[in-house]
């Protein structure tokens, strides 16, 4: 491995980070194969819904938010997979992650994601992938409690997974580098320590911290929801359900595009051929992430009159910071790395580059309807999906196939060829 990846990387990204061993390569490859194939299938339901929205296909309602429920637990799952993955790959040399755990977590994701399944082909389970209460009760005849039941469940299990992953993370990272102060470059903001952590390892200790409480707060309304399944004298407060459900919802499908930022700490450099060095503005963006992501999520309950009015102002502001720190500090840090040094343009970095567009324009649609009065207006309609699926398709999905394609590079010991005439040879920039 060590000969044949001179061509494909920068030739002194060998400088830069050890050769991964055979257990990180297999685990890459499970992980981000796994979230490439549910990307896949996922994708084809996206079509099946798009085309019915155009009218060139007729899928009943009933069957339109059945797909949709499938389409949007699924897709986010596989993005978290590969992410996951993509982060685990390049922080295991440094911090010695177990794979133990690591395997403990696929398996419950996978298992919570069938489960998924089953609910929604077989138990016709619709209320779109975050069961908001009291939705998941008021079935109207479409699905039964076994179907709430086993997709509660299912999404429990992969809270759970992702928890573990966390916890594993947590743990490494701190006895690494000597607990939490320095894990998250505090101790080095406070000009205390000359050797920081790397950026992923900062990146991997704040993803873990919000990893574990927006699991374990998904846990906790997912527990009250399937205790009002099996005992329909529970009461449910709505408001209380919908700020966990979307503490839980908002916080995973946000954590996915900062396991990605690690990873991105990492494979940049070894085209660019210079390190991603940790930086105060880094270890900041990453202290501000920690109190952003948690404070956020409530602009999904602008449109609740009976949400505090404090929160909502928490929210606005959260919101509309949120896209500095890591957003602003890792884009603009990766472009003075990408600047002047020699870029070596393969299929995989060019992906990498391109994802840092697609999180920047999506991540302002995001802010743009975060805003309270535009939010009045966007509510409820597709600029919803369309901003989202810009940041997690020509971000998140971009960044997957990069990690897909660097996998592929290496393996290969050259680049994707750059065109392939029918009949003859590729040709390849080796
Ligand atoms: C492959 C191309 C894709 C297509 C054609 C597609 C299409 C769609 C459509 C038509 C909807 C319903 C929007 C509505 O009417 O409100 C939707 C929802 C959604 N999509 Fe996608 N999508 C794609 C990729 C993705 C990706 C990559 C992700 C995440 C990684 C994703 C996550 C979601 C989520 C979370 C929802 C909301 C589901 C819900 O409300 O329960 N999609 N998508
Ligand atoms: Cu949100």
């Amino acid at each position: 491995m060590a000969v044949v990846s001179a061509p494909v990387a920068h030739p002194l990204a060998h400088e830069l980070a050890p050769e991964p061993t055979v257990d990180e390569r297999r685990v890459a490859w499970l992980f981000a194969g796994t979230g490439l194939a549910l990307f896949a299938a996922m994708g084809l339901l996206g079509l099946a819904m798009r085309l019915t929205q155009a009218d060139v296909l007729g899928l009943s309602p009933r069957w339109f938010y059945r797909v949709m429920t499938l389409h949007g637990a699924g897709m986010l799952v596989g993005a978290l997979l590969a992410m996951m993955g993509g982060l685990w790959f390049v922080l295991r040399p440094q911090v010695g992650l177990s794979l133990g755990r690591l395997l403990v977590s696929y398996g419950c994701i996978l298992v919570g994601t069938v489960a998924v399944l089953v609910a929604v082909v077989f138990g016709g389970f619709a209320t779109g992938w975050t069961f908001l209460a009291p939705l998941p009760f008021r079935a109207a005849g479409e699905w039964s409690p076994w179907a709430t039941a086993t997709f509660l469940g299912g999404m429990a299990l992969v809270g759970t997974g992702f928890f573990v992953f966390c916890i594993d993370a947590l743990t490494a990272v701190t006895n690494r580098y000597g607990g939490l102060e320095r894990s998250l470059g505090i101790a080095f903001l406070r000009d205390r320590d000359a050797d920081p952590p790397p950026p992923q390892a900062i990146a991997a200790t704040a993803v873990s911290l919000e990893g574990l409480l927006a699991s374990a707060v998904g846990t906790t309304v997912i527990l009250a929801l399937l205790g009002r399944t099996i005992d329909s004298g529970v009461e449910i407060d709505a408001l209380w359900a919908k700020n966990l459900t979307y503490f839980f919802g908002h916080s995973i499908a946000n954590l996915i595009i900062y396991l990605a930022a690690g990873m991105i700490y990492v494979l940049v450099p070894r085209y660019a051929g210079r390190p991603w060095k940790t930086t105060k503005p880094i270890v900041v963006a990453w202290l501000a992430t920690l109190v952003l992501v948690a404070t956020a999520y409530s602009h999904h309950l602008y449109m609740d009159f009976v949400q505090p009015r404090f929160a909502q102002y928490v929210s606005i502001i959260a919101s509309s910071a949120a896209a500095v720190p890591v957003a602003v500090v890792t884009i603009y840090t990766g472009m003075m790395l990408v600047w002047g040094s020699r870029y070596r343009w393969t299929l995989a970095s060019s992906l990498l580059y391109l994802g840092f567009a697609g999180w920047a324009i999506g991540g302002t649609g995001a802010v743009i309807d975060s805003l309270i009065p535009l939010n009045y207006r966007l509510h409820n309609t597709l600029w919803v999906p369309g901003h989202f699926h810009t940041y997690l398709m020509l971000g998140v999905i971009f960044w997957l196939m990069a990690f897909m394609a660097h996998l592929l590079e290496r393996a290969a010991g050259r680049p994707a060829s750059r065109s392939c005439p029918r009949g003859r040879p590729c040709r390849t920039r080796a």
